[in-house]
């Protein structure tokens, strides 16, 4: 098969799953590279409705209402009963979590409604229209002018819609139902370490294009071949036939390809010489596809990726990958993060650290955090929240996750930084859950054959102080990749003298979690939890650790930045944040932050990996 046969037999199967996935319906297909569309943003204060009980959605009887809140009906005439109001109800700022916006939403989790009006006088008959959602933490119910339009499920995913024909030159209403109510079935499930933010999180706009446009794209180097731009374009619209043409002007390539009946065109152009991405040289062209009807713009970075034994090779050059894990929360108001400004803040400082690495755990991140590590030659690790322990058996939950899956390798396969795509974290071992997870990897290789597979697993002391990885999922994996905490859950910092490690297979060690917390300016002895200096020495003893590991190929310790979870209450130390950042939630630098700059450095001047 090859990659257009392997996709639309994913999509069928997919298809399948939206019948299943009740969540999920309404939607067009992804539109990618959204910020180099036609928009009009959403954005701002939006009117909103906190509604715990659901009385905008169901009756007494539990029965959906015919006309909920989704109705937007003004309140005017008080002759009649009504019981909501909009216009005079409370707002909140979009994007944006609630938790943060309003002190009483703190802990909230349930149904927020929120409602835009917007005028679309502008609207021009030879054009298609979509609304556009970066991310709606956690289900999202969407309505225009009264009418269920979409529906979709997941919290850290783009979504669109198409409303053609569906808007009006002004007042439109545009009512979403967000609810972040914790399930079993869900991805995640109801157990996480993390805050579950609620409400529309991301961007929101409407989007204006042409009747058949460029849809999506994939324009990479083939597998471990710099010599070949391998890929492919997808127009949507009724008649997509035709040509369209590529052109990297300063590489003096304009070439076309034929477009088949749906819309794909497969797009293959040799390369002689070009300027490699890479993190000290993070370069990226400019690239124009065009079609009969649409331009499209973007920024491509050319590398290629690929495992060779124990080693990482980017653009066949072994490379070790100093990173560090980033949770998407803002630094300092430590709400969700959505813009770009936030996005270099934390770039920014793991560039402090030495990092070339950035592990964004543990959902897809926004898509200025992928962009803008590309722009500052940070490689990533991007994954989806197939976190601890999901519901295995349920058709309904593997869609859900594939879809999540699917979504984050559409928005962001054209990011040369970004090199390998996670499917789990920490999920203990059944034969369901093997099950599970082999197929999501088997999918993320059929949407994209360049980029390395893995998952954050566990670790296992088969004997007293022998440590190794022992996981029939990593036969499917590029990477021997896990998650460890010697010196913090694992005994004291003093096991990491102690302990052996040794591996079955031949591929890349990569240490996809260590650490340990401290709170900022509590100081004591090193043998005093959640002290700086318990942290500094436990960094320090887990290096000298790491030191002794054969085939180490990359680290991404946790973790940047403290960062707010339910399941840390230690009175005056947590106050509801795991610790173990390296800055505090207030942006200062801990101890342990210098040990791993050092360590960091050293390799970057080695510019050998160590073995
Ligand atoms: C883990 C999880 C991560 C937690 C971390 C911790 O293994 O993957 O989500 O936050 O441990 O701090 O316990």
């Amino acid at each position: 098969m090859n990659i257009k046969q392997r996709i639309s037999a994913c999509c069928l199967v997919a298809l399948v799953f939206l019948g299943i996935n009740a969540q999920n319906k309404g939607l067009s297909p992804q539109i990618i590279n959204i910020n180099n569309r036609s928009l009009v943003s959403l954005e701002g204060t939006w009117k909103t409705i906190v509604d715990p009980f659901e009385n905008g959605y169901y009756d007494y009887r539990l029965m959906p209402l015919k006309n909920g809140f989704f109705s937007d009906r003004d309140y005017t005439d008080k002759t009649h009963l009504q019981e909501y109001d909009f216009s005079t109800d409370k707002t909140l700022s979009v994007p944006g979590d609630w938790n943060t916006q309003r002190p009483e939403l703190y802990y909230y989790e349930g149904t927020v409604w929120y409602r835009k009006r917007f005028d679309a006088d502008s609207i021009q008959p030879d054009k298609r229209y979509f609304v556009y959602f970066g991310a709606v933490n956690y289900e999202a119910k969407v309505y225009l002018n009264g009418e269920l339009i979409g529906e979709h499920e997941g919290g850290f995913t783009p979504f669109n819609i198409e409303v053609t024909g569906k808007l009006k030159a002004k007042d439109n209403s545009l009512v979403v139902k967000v609810d972040n109510k914790r399930k079993p079935d869900d991805v995640p499930t109801i157990n996480a370490d993390w805050w579950n933010y609620g409400g529309i999180t991301r961007q929101v706009s409407l989007v204006a294009m042409p009747r058949n446009f460029i849809r999506d794209y994939m324009i990479q180097l083939d597998k471990g071949n710099s010599k070949l731009i391998k890929g492919w374009v997808q127009l949507d619209g009724s008649q997509t036939t035709g040509k369209v043409t590529i052109k990297i002007p300063e590489l003096s390539i304009e070439k076309s390809f034929s477009v088949d009946r749906d819309g794909w065109a497969d797009v293959e152009i040799p390369v002689k010489k070009m300027t490699l991405w890479t993190p000290e040289n993070p370069k990226l062209y400019n690239v124009v596809i065009s079609s009969a009807n649409d331009l499209m713009k973007d920024q491509i970075g050319f590398r290629t990726i690929e495992t060779h034994g124990t080693d990482i090779l980017l653009n066949g050059k072994k490379v070790f990958c100093r990173g560090i894990s980033i949770h998407e929360e803002a630094a300092f108001s430590n709400g969700r993060a959505y813009s770009e400004e936030q996005a270099l803040t934390l770039l920014n400082w793991a560039k402090e650290l030495g990092c070339n690495f950035v592990r964004l755990a543990h959902y897809p991140h926004n898509e200025f955090m992928v962009r803008t590590a590309e722009r500052l030659g940070l490689m990533v690790w991007s994954e989806i929240p197939v976190y601890w322990t999901i519901h295995w058996e349920n058709p309904e939950t593997y869609a859900n996750a594939e879809a999540q899956l699917t979504d984050m390798i559409t928005r962001d396969k054209n990011r040369a930084n970004v090199i390998i795509w996670s499917i789990a974290n920490e999920t203990p071992q059944s034969d369901a859950r093997l099950k599970f997870l082999t197929r999501l990897v088997g999918k993320a290789r059929s949407l994209d054959y360049t980029r390395l597979v893995a998952a954050a697993m566990e670790k296992e002391e088969i004997q007293k102080n022998e440590l190794t990885v022992h996981d029939p999922l990593e036969d499917v994996l590029d990477l021997i990749s896990f998650n460890q905490y010697v010196g913090w859950y694992d005994g004291t910092w003093e096991k990491c003298d102690l302990v052996n490690w040794s591996f079955n297979s031949n591929k890349p060690v990569f240490i996809t979690e260590f650490g340990g917390g401290a709170l900022y300016g509590l100081h004591g002895s090193d043998t005093e939890m959640f002290t700086e200096e318990y942290q500094e020495k436990l960094y320090k003893k887990n290096i000298e650790m790491l030191k002794r590991i054969k085939g180490l190929a990359g680290t991404t310790p946790w973790i940047l930045k403290d960062f707010r979870s339910p399941r840390r209450l230690l009175p005056e130390i947590q106050d509801d944040f795991n610790r173990k950042g390296l800055i505090s939630d207030k942006g200062q630098r801990k101890k342990a932050f210098f040990v791993l700059k050092k360590w960091y450095q050293d390799i970057e001047k080695q510019e050998t990996p160590v073995k």
